[in-house]
């Protein structure tokens, strides 16, 4: 799930393949690396950041209008100098940038061993070096684009891959195979990436490659191919995504950017989507499956992380909007254990990518058996939007923090609008509730915008007292569970603290026996129809001396006095709230984070987008 970057044209490769590394870093940065060509093959690679690369080339430059670089994320081999992409063949005129794992290198390395190789590093990826180089060196009359063709026929797995060869020194080669590439065409000059932010700001063409196609790239060209060299005519897309919107806009992190983009995040998502006058919701792509799903017998959603948190979420909205049964899987489990699902089933998957591997497994696995699959996605033109029957875009924006904030509040809006339309459309819902619903649904925006106005400075005061507990317990009932999964994961990841987030209720089976004065609680006590029993389980820690954080509505005086801490929130609908309650949790972990002086953006050990299974 490693970022891939690749340049030919007039400028100098090195700064632009620099510069988008770096919009690619949160994909993955435990070693940076670049090989550009001029004359012969020039190479600089590195452990750590893609700043570390930089200021190696700053000292040693390596010039010219070729190249390719890459920012990896480890899954053969630690992230050290010799396993840092490019890698070389042997003679050291092939270079290889990879995203992906080959699953048989083993074989493919001993095999390549016994014919007299040396290996370098411990990755998979070097195999696919060395395999080319192996076939074109050793068949007569045979083309470079063959010897590629002929190697990947040997690979089994995932691959995006970018590659150079100093005997064909005007040209890159890529190819596709689960995970994503995509080709930027501008003037004179051409651009390769797994996505678009490195290259918004030279082109807005772009030509995306699908799994099973390669291409041959120069100056001026651009040859589209199946891997068993079919020809292949491709559309030419347009991009939407903006330049500023991958910037940090003056915040120190994007990940607080982020947080503080919500307000116009979520209303873009509703955008054109919602008449709350008319009490009507359209939602465009999945107008013509709306038929398959309103008799449907069962929703299946999955998903990942975040986005199985919010999957969680659309759970109980389905269930309550639109009294359809809904189950929520682990996209990883649900592929492998031979699921039942098949025809008038359907499965929903979450990815705020769109490229998440597991998740694309699980849909195509359900594909396979004959179910409708719909996706919700965030980057248009991703792999998921484009597999799945039909879907929903979240309009988010660009999210580059690898703590997801702003792709879980559109993946609710999303869910809501989803389930009111779909009850509406069963007859659960009448014109009355609709507009309840949808007028109360406009007004989130400018409730999340109150939020960040009002309890940004305290949240800050409380996570300085908190910045070193060990460990934070979080509670949520009904709408409010999945948020309390949400809360800790959000700290977990970004500030390294333990957290776990439980239904109130089950906290006196087990984790109860945790609680002393140490342990911060805190406690999401803003669903309207669980009150009195959060209320119950508020006392239940305070009798054990947990320290009480809550996060209730304005009007709550008992959770308010019951609390060592208290952020208010304005009120609204139960199942709207996951929306509000889930901003001062993401603010608590940034400044906890930030206090602790972890890396918001790019904690340790995790990616972005994770593109590999
Ligand atoms: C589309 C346009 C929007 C605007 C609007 C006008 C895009 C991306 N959206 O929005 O800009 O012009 O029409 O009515 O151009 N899809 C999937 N899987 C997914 C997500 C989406 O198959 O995971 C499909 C979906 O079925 C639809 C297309 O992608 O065919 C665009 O989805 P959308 O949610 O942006 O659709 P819509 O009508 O809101
Ligand atoms: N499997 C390759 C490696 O470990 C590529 C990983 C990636 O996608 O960054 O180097
Ligand atoms: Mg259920």
């Amino acid at each position: 799930m490693c970022g891939i970057v690749g340049y030919i044209g007039e400028r100098s490769a090195s700064d632009v393949l620099i510069k988008g590394l770096k919009r690619l870093e949160y994909r993955g940065y435990d070693s940076a690396g670049v090989a550009v060509m001029n004359g012969k093959m020039l190479c600089s690679k590195g452990k750590g950041k893609v700043s570390n690369l930089e200021k190696t080339l700053k000292k040693n430059k390596i010039e010219g209008f070729l190249g390719i670089g890459h920012t990896r994320w480890a899954t053969h081999g630690e992230p050290n100098d010799v396993n840092s992409h490019p890698h070389l063949s042997e003679s050291g005129k092939i270079a290889v940038v990879h995203n992906g794992i080959i699953e048989n290198y083993t074989t493919l390395k001993k095999n390549l061993i016994e014919r007299g190789r040396t290996f370098q590093s411990q990755t998979d990826t070097e195999v696919i070096a060395q395999l080319i180089e192996e076939i074109y060196t050793t068949s007569a009359d045979i083309t470079f684009d063959r010897a590629i063709r002929l190697a990947l026929k040997q690979i089994v797995g995932t691959y995006g891959l970018a590659i150079l060869n100093s005997e064909t020194p005007d040209r890159i080669f890529i190819a596709r195979k689960g995970s994503p590439l995509l080709l930027g065409i501008g003037d004179n000059e051409m651009f390769v990436a797994s996505d678009a932010s490195p290259i918004v700001e030279y082109t807005n063409k772009v030509v995306y490659l699908d799994d099973g196609e390669m291409a041959i790239v120069t100056q001026d060209s651009y040859r589209v191919k199946t891997i068993d060299d079919f020809p292949l005519t491709k559309e030419v897309h347009e991009l939407a995504m903006s330049l500023d919107a991958i910037e940090k806009a003056g915040y120190p992190h994007f990940m607080l950017k982020e947080i503080f983009e919500q307000p116009r995040s979520v209303a873009d998502c509703m955008r054109g989507r919602l008449n709350h006058e008319e009490g009507t919701i359209l939602l465009g792509g999945i107008e013509d499956v709306m038929d398959h799903l309103v008799k449907a017998r069962r929703i299946v959603i999955a998903a990942c992380g975040t986005s199985w948190h919010s999957a969680l979420v659309g759970e109980y909205l389905f269930e309550q909007l639109a009294k359809t049964p809904v189950e929520v899987e682990y996209a990883s489990e649900f592929r492998y254990r031979d699921p039942l699902i098949g025809e008038g089933d359907v499965l929903l998957v979450i990815s705020q990518s769109g490229e998440t591997a597991d998740t694309l497994a699980a849909l195509r696995e359900a594909k396979k058996r004959g179910a409708l699959v719909l996706g919700i996605c965030n980057v248009v033109g991703s792999t998921i939007s484009r597999e799945t029957d039909a879907g929903v875009f979240t309009h988010a924006g660009p999210e580059i923090g690898v703590a997801s904030t702003k792709a879980f509040t559109a993946q609710v809006v999303v869910l809501i609008m989803m389930a009111l339309e779909l009850g509406e459309r069963k007859g659960i819902l009448g014109q009355k509730e609709m507009k309840r619903y949808l007028t109360e649904l406009m007004r989130i925006p400018s409730k999340i915008e109150y939020i960040l106005e009002h309890s940004d400075e305290a949240i800050q005061k409380m996570a300085g007292l908190f910045t070193y507990a060990p460990n934070f317990l979080y509670l949520g009932r009904s709408f409010n569970f999945p948020v309390a999964l949400e809360g800790a994961l959000k700290l977990k990841e970004i500030s390294y603290i333990h957290a776990e987030g439980y239904p109130a209720a089950e906290m006196k089976h087990g984790p109860i026996a945790l609680i002393d004065e140490m342990m911060p609680v805190v406690v999401i006590a803003a669903t309207d129809h669980t009150n009195d029993k959060m209320i119950s389980n508020i006392q239940e820690v305070k009798a054990r001396k947990g320290r009480i954080i809550s996060i209730m509505n304005d009007d709550n005086p008992e959770v308010k006095e019951l609390s060592e801490f208290h952020i208010s929130i304005p009120s609204t609908i139960d199942c709207f709230s996951p929306l509000l309650t889930v901003i001062p949790l993401q603010l608590l972990s940034y400044y906890i984070a930030v206090n602790r002086g972890c890396n918001v953006d790019q904690p340790r050990n995790l990616a972005k987008s994770v593109t590999v299974e």
